[in-house]
């Protein structure tokens, strides 16, 4: 876990910080010291805040985040992503954000990093596969974006799509799924301070993989709601449609939180296999709002999980 390790010497230190939040400077930065200088290592480092809403768990290695990835964009394998999404060009990205907005507009990825408070999130992280890991995570908060774009009285959603690049993505001209991949949440799911747009993983820039240069993490819900490489954000009256729900509905509900309670109708919810250990692979028991309930059970008060799942 090498990357835990973060250097003394700190990018911040060494150079202003209008320019270590500029990724592209970030980078030519790094490459040009690359040759030998002691900073170099340091260079591509995020130094993101610590959290309190990070848990003490210990994370995965950045390999096993790196190389089990569900991203059917690059092919529905577990390796898959990792082979192929190498060829995505992030660079430069922006993001639609329209609807029931004051500031709509195509927001680069520069503008959005502007003035954020990059965190470290540490999070558990729970697909509806029942697998699981621990993620340490670098991003800020949604409802700093949100509140940054104003958001109007009717917006009451907030929903998100995923590039569809074709030509680099393997998985598009197959039918896995509807393209664009969609997502979506209720707006005060949206504005809990544990929802965050990751742009980072272990304090580097976050791998294509994982959904680069940005994605949505909802660390209490199943992890096909964290949408990857978000190109769309609306801002909407209305529950929007969401891919896996488009798919089976009967399978996947829009709230999706995780929940030991409520099996899948294929298989059971109530534990998780941890990623890594290998043959030693330890299954636990699956914790209710995958163990943030203190901080989200307050959002579904008289809501039947049963029925709303
Ligand atoms: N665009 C897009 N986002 C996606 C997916 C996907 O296939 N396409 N898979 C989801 C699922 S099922 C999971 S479990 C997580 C996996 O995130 P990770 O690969 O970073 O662990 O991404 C989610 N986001
Ligand atoms: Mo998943």
């Amino acid at each position: 876990m090498a990357g835990r390790y973060k250097s003394d010497l700190k990018w911040s230190d060494v150079t202003p910080k209008a320019a270590f939040m500029d990724r592209r400077q970030l980078m030519v930065g790094a490459g040009a010291l690359a040759m030998g200088s002691i900073a170099a290592p340091a260079l591509a480092k995020l130094n993101a805040a610590p959290s309190k809403f990070s848990t003490d768990a210990t994370p995965n290695s950045l390999e096993e985040i790196t190389s089990y990835n569900n991203y059917y964009e690059f092919g529905v394998g577990k390796e898959d992503p990792a082979r192929n999404a190498g060829a995505m060009s992030t660079d430069p990205w922006s993001v639609k954000i329209d609807g029931l907005v004051d500031k709509p507009g195509d927001y680069s990825f520069d503008d959005i990093m502007k003035g954020v408070d990059l965190e470290e999130r540490i999070y558990r992280f729970r697909c509806v596969e029942a697998w699981s890991m621990v993620i340490p995570w670098v991003g800020f908060e949604l409802a700093d974006l949100l509140n940054r774009v104003g958001v109007q009285p009717g917006g009451k959603y907030v929903a998100f799509e995923t590039a569809v690049l074709p030509d680099v993505m393997p998985g598009i001209s197959r039918g896995y799924l509807e393209w664009p991949y969609r997502e979506g949440l209720r707006m005060d799911e949206a504005m809990n301070p544990l929802t965050i747009i990751a742009t980072g993983l272990y304090d580097d820039p976050i791998p294509n993989q994982n959904g680069a240069p940005l994605r949505l993490v909802v660390p209490w819900k199943y992890g096909f709601k964290s949408i990857k490489s978000i190109v769309r954000i609306s801002v909407m009256d209305k529950e929007p449609p969401t891919s896996w729900n488009m798919a089976n509905a009967r399978e996947y509900g829009f709230y999706s939180n995780v929940n030991p309670e409520v099996d899948h109708p294929r298989w059971s919810q109530a534990s998780e296999r941890m990623v890594g250990g290998g043959f030693f692979a330890k299954r636990i028991p699956t914790l209710k709002f995958n163990g943030y309930e203190e901080q989200v059970a307050s959002l579904y008060t008289g809501m039947d999980l049963s029925k709303n799942f």
